[in-house]
């Protein structure tokens, strides 16, 4: 059986909202980042980790893609111009939405207090906002970002959505903010989301 390592309050969630969506039987142990169990599967102590067998798989990203490949669902074939066209947005949400986040929390906790530039995060927001624009004008009326279809993308974004709103990054009314609402309300991520407590 799959066994998924990380606290849920963190990019883990991606890793366990994948199961859910793709139906999988999966254990969860929820890791602390740092902690003496991460590190002996990741030298960073970074969460998420996938183990399976004697295999450890790390990055989100590279977990729920490998998930979708492996057991058919939330994706595109590899080769096909529609998983160019998905990959492609996977890629400008992690530059443009998770990078932004991701300083942004550097720079308020876990960087070492004296190494962090507060300032920072001004900047982050007034980026994080233009890329939302340009995400809203991609995803237009589309129910997902690739059309009818969930991906891997659209987990990614989401649980980027629900870290902004408490990382105090404003998402304004509008598509993507509808976007959201719909995809929180999806009975895989409401299951997932259980095991955040
Ligand atoms: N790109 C990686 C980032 C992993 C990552 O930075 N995880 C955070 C939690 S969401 C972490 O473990 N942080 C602890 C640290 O940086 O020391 C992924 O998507 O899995």
């Amino acid at each position: 059986m799959y066994k998924v390592l990380g606290m849920t309050a963190t990019r883990t969630f991606r890793v366990l909202w994948m199961m859910e969506e793709l139906g999988l039987e999966y254990q969860h142990l929820d890791l602390q980042p740092g902690s003496d169990d991460m590190k002996a599967v990741n030298p960073t102590g970074k969460v998420p980790a996938l183990v399976e067998g004697d295999d450890v798989v790390l990055d989100s990203t590279a977990i729920i893609q490998y998930l979708a490949d492996k057991h058919g669902g939330l994706t595109y074939p590899a080769g096909t111009i529609e998983r160019a066209q998905q990959d492609s947005f996977t890629q400008f949400i992690l530059d443009e939405i998770d990078a932004a986040l991701w300083s942004a929390a550097r720079n308020t906790f876990v960087l070492p207090k004296e190494k962090r530039v507060p300032q920072i995060k001004e900047t982050l927001k007034w980026e994080f906002t233009r890329s939302l624009k340009i995400l809203e004008g991609r995803i237009g009326d589309n129910e997902f970002l690739m059309g009818d279809k969930i991906t891997v993308p659209d987990i990614i974004l989401t649980q980027c959505g629900g870290w902004a709103r408490v990382a105090g990054f404003d998402i304004p009314d509008g598509k993507l903010r509808d976007y959201f609402k719909r995809m929180i309300a999806r009975p895989a991520y409401k299951r997932a989301d259980v095991l955040r407590g």
